[in-house]
């Protein structure tokens, strides 16, 4: 009887052994058809969650970018790890939360590389796998090692933690210098006209925003009264350059044709193009051609130019022939602002536009609209559309796009929820932690725990409610999109739990 009954579940081993291998077979070739698509990150700067009509937006036509979210994957529950720029990027491209390194703060246009060239970063994660490796756009996540010479070759920089080819501004656009940085070098500059910065101390004889009010076309607000560049007052003091000086109002144009030539030099082979646009950040500077086309002032026409500019690049993947075999990735850095530091109508011409969504708080905030941003990934053919509400974040990418490429990646804080970016299906994340102004708090399920804190709940320059309390808060999102039910005193249980899962992330 053993016999017979051995020989039985050998044979039957063998055929499942055998089925298990063809379909790893099987799943292998799928995989490796689409093994090698290039990825492109499309990622605006302080857009909202409520500002595009794909994402309820009925005062504003961002057809576009609808494009992307209609035949791709909508996400509800995407998130930015923070609410303010320089974090966000940290986390995007290293995959790590930028509440571990305590200098992931807004930077001043001197500081030095915030990524450290030995740390793992997604550009180094597509270079092991054979791609070419490109950013055009934003960068300000440091330069040099705090002590620049912008006449010489400025290193390290984005070249150096793996780019092969770098187009940027080093800061913002309100920040000095005002010139773009090309593989290290400032572009057009003249060496009998020297470029100096200086974030403490102005150079004699330099109008100022602050002493020369007749000089700008942009009148500031808060902050952003130091050196007058195009009429604009920035942040930060800076003196001479001329020739290398960019032009604010075709900024948007300029990055394009970058990253439209990028795409075309390196269509051949895969590629991985971070493509970080400027808008809707101050100062809000449209083209001409878009000026007045929201009927909101220039942060509406900002976001017109925006969506138009990404229409153009997505057209180029198409006329290059590569529509098909890239995975387009579209966030933004962190939630919206009006008056972030300069007159321009934002506040005034809102009309019935909500940039929030209806979410509370803002850019700097831990309330939902600091960090809850338009989140989409398309891949023409490859992705079915759909609305999904799997709990995603921008740090997962580094995870998801090594499991999609078959890199061996070992990341702690960035999750594979390749499935949910790939809208297979909605398992991702089980909570998560955000961040605003080097403050957390905890995302997880349908519930936003925010610790007590000691500081300003409310930021009067920019009208935000930063989300801090020196009681704690818990709301759920599902019933309470508006966070306006504090339930931290009448669910202790669902907060106990909540806390603890926090410090346990945090390792408190
Ligand atoms: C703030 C600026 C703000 C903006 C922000 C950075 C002032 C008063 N405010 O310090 O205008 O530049 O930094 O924005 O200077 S971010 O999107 O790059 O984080
Ligand atoms: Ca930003």
């Amino acid at each position: 009887l053993k016999t017979p009954c051995y020989f039985l579940f050998l044979t039957l081993g063998l055929f499942l052994h055998n089925c298990k291998n063809k379909k790893n077979q099987a799943k292998k070739t799928k995989v490796e058809i689409a093994a090698k698509p290039n990825v492109v990150i499309i990622y605006l700067d302080d857009l909202g969650y409520g500002d595009l009509s794909c994402y309820g937006a009925t005062e504003l036509q961002t057809p576009n970018i609808d494009k992307l979210a209609n035949g791709g994957v909508r996400f509800t529950n995407g998130y930015a790890t923070s609410a303010t720029c320089t974090p966000s990027r940290y986390g995007i491209l290293t995959g790590i939360y930028p509440w571990r390194n305590a200098d992931a703060k807004i930077l001043p246009g001197t500081a030095p590389l915030l990524i450290s060239t030995d740390q793992f970063t997604l550009p180094k994660m597509f270079k092991s796998q054979g791609y070419n490796t490109g950013i055009v756009g934003k960068w300000h996540l440091g330069l040099g090692h705090g002590d620049v010479d912008w006449n010489t070759h400025i290193s390290p920089g984005p070249n150096e933690v793996d780019f092969d080819y770098s187009y940027i501004m080093a800061a913002t656009q309100d920040r000095v210098p005002t010139v773009y940085i090309e593989n290290g070098n400032v572009v057009g500059l003249d060496p009998k006209d020297p470029i100096e910065v200086n974030y403490n101390k102005n150079f004699e004889g330099q109008p100022t925003g602050l002493d020369n009010p007749e000089l700008t076309t942009m009148k500031w607000h808060h902050g952003h009264n130091n050196s007058i560049v195009n009429g604009i007052p920035r942040i930060g003091y800076v003196k001479g350059g001329a020739s290398a000086k960019w032009s604010d109002v075709d900024m948007a144009d300029h990055f394009l044709q970058k990253a439209q030539s990028y795409v075309k030099e390196h269509k051949d082979n895969p590629f991985f193009l971070y493509y970080a646009l400027q808008q809707p950040h101050v100062p809000r500077t449209p083209h001409p051609r878009f000026v007045g086309k929201s009927g909101m002032g220039s942060r509406g026409d900002v976001i017109l130019e925006a969506d138009w500019v990404i229409g153009e690049f997505m057209k180029t993947l198409k006329e290059e022939g590569v529509l098909e075999n890239t995975l387009v990735i579209f966030s933004s850095d962190n939630g919206p602002v009006l008056n972030d530091g300069y007159f321009d109508d934002a506040v005034e011409k809102i009309g019935n536009h909500d940039p929030k969504g209806g979410l509370r708080g803002g850019k700097y905030s831990l309330f939902e609209a600091g960090t809850k941003v338009p989140f989409i990934t398309y891949w023409k053919g490859t992705i079915t559309p759909k609305v999904s509400d799997a709990l995603v974040c921008q740090i997962d990418l580094m995870a998801s796009l090594a499991n999609l490429l078959k890199a061996d990646v070992k990341t702690a804080d960035s999750q594979d929820v390749l499935t949910a970016f790939l809208g297979k299906g909605d398992k991702a994340r089980e909570s998560l932690i955000i961040e605003a102004n080097t403050r957390t708090a905890l995302r997880k399920g349908d519930w936003l725990m925010i610790p007590e804190y000691k500081g300003n709940g409310f930021l009067e320059d920019v009208q935000i409610e930063t989300g801090i309390s020196q009681e704690f808060q818990l709301y759920n999102l599902k019933k309470d999109w508006g966070q306006k039910n504090n339930l931290a005193k009448s669910n202790p249980e669902k907060l106990k739990k909540l806390v603890s899962h926090f410090k346990d992330i945090r390792g408190d």
